[in-house]
């Protein structure tokens, strides 16, 4: 076959030789340098090469990608198998991974993979990875830590998979219209996915206790009619950088058994069996758009069911075949819970060593308890799973079963520790009396694991003494702190190319796995020349981030302004409207006195609101508007300007972030549990205005008091503020909170729509402004003065701003796994020979 666009001399090395130097090459390969894509191009497509379409050329180049780690991926399981070390089974509902061929090229060490391409074939690698759909299979912070922690465990060669499920479609993606979002679907599985393996061989039958309809994304029980349902698994590899360990990140989707239709088939039912079919698959539809409230749609609990079953009986599986025995399950399994979502593990565990491997309740409960461990993610009350027991008893009978015995043995040990304290029991039953019975998710999985974890000290803290006293009580041992991390890799590595390699030409390269190499640049905050190299891979950042944004959403903003960015999911607690009303006091001061010393600011959000959370979806009409007027408003041009971009990801992330000065973390203090988004505005160089919450306090105390920008309440305050606390007052007794306050009110931002924003005044002044935004509004302004103020001398915010790079080691994911392996798991790395 003949090369069919020699755009250039092939004269640069093919992935190959560029594997085999870089000491990536032990696994055999034949064939030609750039055979691998070709090929791919001829054989999968059957096309011409040179009419390849770029969607055509990423299939190809994943593909061949793909083919360069499949022996890799091959050689870690067969490894793990032989050496039976003790594997990490991660379990979430949610895997927020978004792309993969630009992480799967740096992580193989294939990077010098972009020029050869682009020499050699005369397509740029940057346009191809703009084929690739960004996998949403997550609502936000959870979602994308999940990713982010299989991304280190298998940069640090821990044996560990990742079980999620497949869903046909994703997070909604987001349009605005009018200010207005609108909820589109993502079907984001629509053309082959080239990175995951289909493994038909290796499926798990489902049981459940009855059959269903499914109405408007709700199930409807029919009772005793039992069904099966099927869990395909579909492989993903998650390659560790440098390549030495491939782990697999399992996706379960449903199907229907092939006997049922079938059969019902021949029965003449051809109906039936068809919308039977429907009904199974169904189950993987659709990731469930709603971020901290657990809705009690009964569709999400199968999901729920589905995912535990089947990762469970992969795991047994696993386990067995290595030859172990039901007594080394804790020592050879160690199952991590990500939130309440897969606590139906516990039964499920229990049902397993009781049911089918026959063990006593004792040995069983005991097994169950050290195998598992869960992590709780969020302290807000409405984001505590509940499920009715009457969903449970149609569904679910012998888990519902396992569940009140568990409770039984629970309640009758606390009992005896605390005779007649009839409210405790009551506190921490796994049952939830009273109208419809609910299990309480979060206390079966507190009782049955060995550890429960909150994800930043603060949010540890008041998880043990506030949310859940009287189990912190019972198990004092089992609670501890992890803070999160974020993988240095996606986020700095290939996120911000011009950081990246300024940091290594300070440091070296070893800050890409261990990110407190970092550290050895913090002397170079002192050193003008080095400031002045921040300052231009920064602008660079920006000016990357301002094509992208321009070519992909067509909006158009000033890289010479201060970046100003809150991006995350929008919810009250996050605080938004707060970082609203401040942009229409610093509007008001700019047109009262258009000499006002300030830098010109674009002030940027972006986020997905819950679709039926109406005031979130208020805050973005809100913020659009003010956008809209601020922006056309001639007292103001040049100096202010406001935008919401549309559709919130893990890509819009990845350009947006490189490129901020100020990271927006202004939650109300104690209802953060940790953030991400900070740790990743950190390592790349943004300073951050931010509450004292969740993992701020310890950014503040890893970059130092001096290089972050605090303010507001403290949790303590908070709390203690929640008797008095009169958002009336502020708005009685200060004029600028008043005046910005009733330029919302009084329709200046929305002149078409009058009364478009009466529940933001409903919320602040009638209801009480339960987030206090009120309350911390005038100490923001203040404190936005002062970050404006040192922006205007940019060699002293550069000073700054190398701190924080510098001083960001903590938040590597790969410290956060590093110690839930030593704390949590006890398990360790398993490495090639
Ligand atoms: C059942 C509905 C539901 C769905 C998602 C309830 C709660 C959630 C999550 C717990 C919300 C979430 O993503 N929490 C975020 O987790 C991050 C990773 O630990 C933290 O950094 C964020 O602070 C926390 O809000």
């Amino acid at each position: 076959m003949g090369k069919a666009k020699p755009a250039a001399a092939p004269s640069a090395k093919g992935p190959l030789e560029i594997l085999q130097e870089y000491g990536c090459g032990s696994v055999p390969f034949s064939g030609a340098n750039d055979a691998l894509y070709e090929r791919r191009l001829v054989f999968d497509h059957v096309i011409e090469p040179a009419t390849a379409t770029p969607r055509e050329q990423f299939e190809a180049l994943s593909a061949a990608v793909r083919d360069v780690l499949a022996q890799r991926w091959v050689e870690t399981s067969r490894r793990h198998d032989t050496a039976n070390p003790k594997q990490v089974y991660y379990l979430s509902m949610e895997f927020l991974i978004g792309r993969s061929l630009a992480n799967n090229v740096a992580n193989l060490l294939l990077s010098p993979l972009g020029a050869w391409f682009e020499k050699s074939k005369g397509v740029s690698l940057a346009r191809l990875i703009e084929e690739e759909p960004d996998a949403g299979l997550g609502n936000g912070g959870l979602g994308r830590l999940a990713a982010c922690c299989i991304d280190s465990l298998a940069t640090l060669d821990v044996p560990a998979v990742g079980y999620g499920l497949r869903y046909d479609f994703g997070i909604f993606r987001q349009e605005l219209r009018d200010g207005n979002q609108v909820e589109q679907p993502d079907p984001w599985l629509t053309e082959p996915d080239p990175w995951e393996v289909a493994r038909p061989g290796e499926q798990v039958t489902v049981p459940v206790g009855c059959t269903f309809e499914v109405r408007h994304g709700d199930v409807r029980v029919k009772h005793a009619q039992p069904m099966n349902i099927l869990g395909v698994p579909y492989d993903r590899p998650v390659v560790g950088y440098g390549g030495r360990t491939i782990n697999t990140l399992r996706l379960w989707r449903a199907a229907s058994p092939n006997v049922f239709d079938f059969g019902e088939f021949s029965g003449g039912d051809f109906f039936g069996a068809v919308g039977d079919r429907v009904l199974a698959e169904s189950v993987t539809r659709v990731l469930y758009p709603d971020d901290s409230t657990a809705r009690g749609r009964s569709l999400r609990f199968l999901q729920e069911y589905f995912l535990v079953r089947c990762s469970l009986d992969d795991i047994v599986k696993r386990f067995r075949r290595r030859g172990n025995d039901w007594a080394a399950l804790p020592d050879k399994v160690a199952i991590q819970l990500n939130d309440t979502h897969p606590a139906m593990a516990v039964p499920e565990l229990l049902r397993i060593l009781l049911d089918e491997a026959g063990l006593g309740w004792d040995q069983a409960w005991d097994l169950t308890v050290r195998t598992l461990a869960y992590t709780n993610h969020t302290l807000l009350p409405e984001a505590l799973e509940k499920w009715p027991v009457e969903l449970f008893e149609a569904l679910l009978p012998r888990h519902l079963e396992l569940v009140y015995e568990i409770n039984r043995r629970f309640l009758g040990d606390v009992a005896a520790k605390h005779p007649g304290d009839e409210g405790r029991l009551a506190r921490v039953s796994l049952i939830e009396e009273g109208g419809a019975r609910k299990v309480r998710m979060a206390n079966l999985a507190i009782v049955g694991t060995h550890s429960t974890n909150g994800v930043a000290a603060i949010h540890s803290e008041l998880l043990r003494t506030a949310t859940v006293p009287d189990f912190a009580e019972v198990f004092p041992e089992r609670f501890n702190n992890k803070t999160n991390g974020v993988t240095p890799r996606r986020w700095l590595l290939l996120a911000n190319p011009d950081l990246a390699a300024l940091l290594t030409d300070a440091v070296g390269p070893e800050w890409v796995t261990n990110l407190a190499h970092l550290r050895k640049a913090d002397g170079l905050a002192d050193d003008p020349a080095f400031r002045a190299k921040f300052l231009v891979a920064k602008r660079a950042a920006k000016l990357r981030f301002v094509d992208w944004l321009k070519a992909t959403a067509g909006i158009a903003v000033d890289p010479d302004t201060l970046f100003d960015v809150q991006i995350k999911r929008i919810h009250e607690y996050k605080r938004q409207l707060l970082n609203a009303i401040q942009v229409v006091v610093w509007y008001n001061r700019l047109r009262a006195n258009p000499s006002l010393a300030v830098p010109p600011r674009t002030v940027l959000f972006a986020g997905k609101a819950a679709p039926a959370y109406h005031l979130a979806k208020v805050i973005i009409k809100l913020v659009a508007a003010i956008g809209k007027v601020v922006n056309a408003d001639p007292a103001t041009r040049g100096k202010l300007r406001v935008e919401f971009l549309p559709n919130y990801s893990c890509t819009l992330a990845e350009h947006l972030i490189p490129a901020a000065d100020l990271s927006e973390q202004i939650s109300t203090a104690g209802y953060e549990a940790s953030g991400t988004s900070n740790m990743k505005f950190m390592m790349n160089g943004a300073l951050t205005v931010g509450t004292r919450d969740g993992a701020n306090i310890e950014i503040a105390e890893e970059a130092g008091q001096e290089n972050v920008f605090m303010f507001g309440l403290t949790a303590d305050q908070v709390l203690g503020g929640r008797g008095w606390y009169n958002p009336q007052w502020h708005y009685e007794n200060e004029p600028e909170t008043r005046a910005a306050l009733n330029l919302i009110f009084d329709n200046h931002f929305c002149p078409d729509e009058p009364g478009a924003f009466e529940a933001i005044r409903e919320t602040l002044l009638g209801k009480g402004d339960y987030y206090m935004h009120l309350a911390d509004l005038t100490e923001y302004v203040e404190t936005q003065r002062g970050v404006m103020a040192l922006y205007a001398d940019r060699d002293a915010w550069a000073k700054k701003a190398v701190h924080n790079v510098a001083r960001s080691g903590k938040f590597s994911s790969d410290r956060t796994i590093f110690e839930y392996c030593r704390d949590v798991w006890r398990a360790g790395p398993c490495r090639p020979a």
